[in-house]
């Protein structure tokens, strides 16, 4: 194992208590159709936490049928908006009512620090359920200026049922993100939750119940993704997947909608974003920002500012600066509030980012700090800063999905918009500099969905974020995203009875 983390000596606390281990479908907690189950370990100790049942296509095909009968026969895309919302609210309210519970599961079951879930990622998912909760009465569609004697009209109309393909990075985000919307929009859903990260999943259906959301309008599927993931993406009755994950899966996807019944789909996939720091930004200010760019929630989020470019005039002291403080950077058990990063979610992310370190190495860039495991057992990794990041190495080109920031030096504008945007990816851009002209220029100039001025991770329910390039297409977050749940139907008729 690995040296000694730079740990505090707090005791943790608020360790849930595990309530929710089997399959919802339409309204009950039921086994597996086979009796199988699989084991969802804890990242700071590899340990079991629970069994959860494993789901697959013969789950799927329950889930889908509850699911289609719900939006077929069922009266969630029939009652008013308002109702919708009015019921989607409750939800909301039993989300923040739950919150020790909600960010204990995701702490346990991801290593994710609980007091930022507790205040901030739960709370926003609350949040972002009554977003749109106030948007289900507000889908409308609009009336037509034909050219003949016609008048016309669209309805926007939900697109039946949803898979929602989530990942176990932000497991209660990514929940919200997929589920707020079809909600809103009307549909029903069958949600897979990532195998690393089932047990919030499972919680929210539990609240969905108890909020009145009608049996079989949300459906959730624990079990792995090359069974029960792969059993959505091909099921013929599927109307829509929207999916958060790899690029390699993201295509498998495309590729199961293209040859099964072309269902509709949207994908949130990797990254490898530049983060810019320019001469004229204030040296404090900018290693504050990228070293959270790079680091935050372990390094394991899709817009991660991973390639940090930083200007020649300002460069050493950057550098200085920075190592100091990621030598500072506490990392343990993220139950403890002093800890500024958890153990990386399993075994598999653990070694994969043990593997990019070594490959930082062996292509001759420049290890600053960190680039070890950590703690006697988990799977925590030091916060690791390479220097001498040359654009062709895999680490500056590959996303590594952990604490580990590659910093390369530059001298003009135009060389770092062009080599910021030499990447297959286009998910986000960090840019650090007090010239407005110059950001102006930037963040037209860059390939990427969104871009973060003197800020990073700045998201925002109304602020739509998704990829462009191979990170995929489709927003979340803001009302961009209800529309991938709806669809449009176009209502014509003569304006004078005459025949057509
Ligand atoms: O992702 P997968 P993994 C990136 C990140 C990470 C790498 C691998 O670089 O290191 O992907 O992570 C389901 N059909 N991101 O392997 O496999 C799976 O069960 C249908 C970026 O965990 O893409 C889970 O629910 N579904 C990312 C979800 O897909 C399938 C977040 C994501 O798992 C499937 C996560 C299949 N054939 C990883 N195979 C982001 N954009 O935030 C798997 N799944």
């Amino acid at each position: 194992m690995g040296s000694e983390c730079n740990e505090t000596s707090e005791k943790p606390s608020k360790i849930p208590k595990i309530n929710f281990t089997k399959l919802f479908i339409n309204g009950d907690f039921v086994d597996a159709v086979s009796g199988k189950t699989f084991d969802t370990i804890d990242p700071r100790t590899g340990e079991v936490i629970a069994r959860i049942a494993e789901g697959d296509k013969e789950d799927i095909e329950l889930a889908v049928k509850a699911a289609r009968n719900a939006f077929d026969h069922g009266k969630w895309p029939r009652m008013s908006g308002s109702e919708r919302g009015r019921i989607m609210m409750r939800f909301a309210d039993l989300i923040d009512e739950h919150v020790d519970e909600l960010a204990g599961l995701d702490a346990i079951d991801a290593g994710k620090l609980f007091i930022p879930l507790k205040l901030g990622e739960i709370p926003a998912v609350a949040e972002l359920f009554r977003y749109f909760a106030g948007a289900a009465d507000k889908i409308h569609g609009e009336t037509l200026k034909m050219s003949r004697e016609l008048q016309g009209y669209t309805l926007l109309e939900p697109i039946g049922v949803a898979g929602l393909i989530i990942p176990w990075n932000f497991p209660s985000t990514m929940f919200s993100l997929k589920v707020a919307p079809a909600l809103a929009a009307g549909c029903t859903m069958i949600v897979k939750p990532a195998e690393q990260t089932p047990l919030s999943a499972l919680y929210y259906a539990h609240l969905a119940k108890l909020a009145g959301i009608p049996d079989g309008v949300v459906n959730v599927v624990t079990g792995f993704g090359h069974t029960a993931g792969a059993a959505i993406s091909s099921h013929m009755d599927i109307d829509k997947v929207s999916f958060t994950g790899s690029t390699e899966v993201g295509r498998l996807i495309m590729q199961a909608a293209a040859t099964s019944n072309l269902k509709h789909i949207s994908l949130e996939l990797g990254g490898k974003s530049p983060f810019m720091i320019f001469d004229d930004a204030d040296v404090n200010t900018a290693v504050d920002l990228a070293l959270s760019a790079v680091f935050y929630n372990k390094g394991e989020i899709c817009v991660a500012g991973s390639r940090v470019f930083v200007q020649e005039g300002i460069y050493d002291e950057f550098v200085k600066e920075a190592v100091k403080r990621a030598k500072a950077w506490i990392v343990g058990d993220p139950f403890d509030s002093h800890v500024h990063q958890g153990p990386q979610v399993d075994k598999k992310q653990f070694e994969r980012i043990l593997y990019y370190i070594e490959q930082g190495k062996k292509e001759g860039a420049t290890l600053l700090t960190g680039g070890n495991a950590c703690g006697e057992k988990g799977y925590y990794i030091e916060p690791t800063i390479f220097a001498d990041v040359k654009d062709d190495m895999v680490i500056a080109n590959e996303e590594i999905f952990g604490p580990v920031m590659s910093l390369m030096k530059f001298k003009t504008v135009d060389e770092v918009i062009e080599r910021a945007n030499n990447t297959i990816y286009g998910l986000a851009c960090g840019i650090v500099t007090n010239d407005l002209n110059l950001s102006n220029r930037v963040s037209r100039s860059i390939r990427a969905g969104v871009i973060w001025i003197n800020c990073y991770f700045a998201f925002d329910k109304d602020c739509p974020y998704g990829g462009y390039k191979m990170s995929g297409f489709g927003r979340d977050n803001g009302l961009n995203a209800l529309h991938k749940y709806l669809q449009v139907k176009s209502v014509v008729t003569p304006i004078y009875n005459s025949p057509w």
